[in-house]
């Protein structure tokens, strides 16, 4: 004899078809809540978790285009208005090729100094970008950055972060 279909099942069932209709999906997400200052004007991958890990793999399980959300907690000290942190953010294909996502490829500002030579003034910024990828598959992305315009006493820091790629 067959059961009857339950409540639970029936839920359950009306859940994963509003799941599967839904237009966003989260292919990855991670962040990071511990601070880094760093006093150089060199270029470094940034911590992408607590763990303190430098770059992510996700899976693209088809070739649309993806939504790349990063976002920073800033500051940069400098006594001028025009020293700034540059980031990147970069994708490697399946295949080994490198892209960075625009307009990271280029000189954007995460944050720019206030030239009051404070390491103040934090606000949370974002660079936003779109990925289409080439071949389905695993990619890793990673994020570098560097300040722009050091001098001697120059820092940045870098906290609360969050990276998310989406459909
Ligand atoms: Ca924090
Ligand atoms: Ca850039
Ligand atoms: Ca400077
Ligand atoms: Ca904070």
């Amino acid at each position: 004899m067959k059961s009857p279909i339950s409540l639970t099942k029936l839920i359950a069932g009306l859940l994963l078809a509003a799941l599967s209709t839904s237009s966003m999906a989260v292919d990855l997400s991670t962040n990071r809540t511990n601070p880094n200052v760093y006093s150089d004007g060199i270029t470094r991958y940034l911590p992408l978790d607590n763990a303190g890990n430098t770059f992510k793999w996700v899976f693209l399980s088809n070739l649309s285009t993806r939504a790349i959300l990063y976002n920073a907690e800033c500051a940069v000290k400098a006594n001028d208005n025009n020293t700034w942190y540059n980031i990147d953010i970069e994708i490697l294909s399946p295949n080994g090729v490198a892209t960075k996502v625009s307009p990271t490829d280029n000189d954007n500002a995460l944050c720019t100094s206030k030239g009051n030579n404070a390491l103040a003034n934090w606000s949370s910024n974002a660079s936003q970008g779109t990925y289409k990828p080439v071949q389905a598959g695993w990619h890793r992305i990673r994020v570098s950055g560097n300040l722009v315009g050091y001098s001697a006493g120059d820092q940045v820091r870098i906290d609360d972060i969050s990276l998310i790629v989406t459909d």
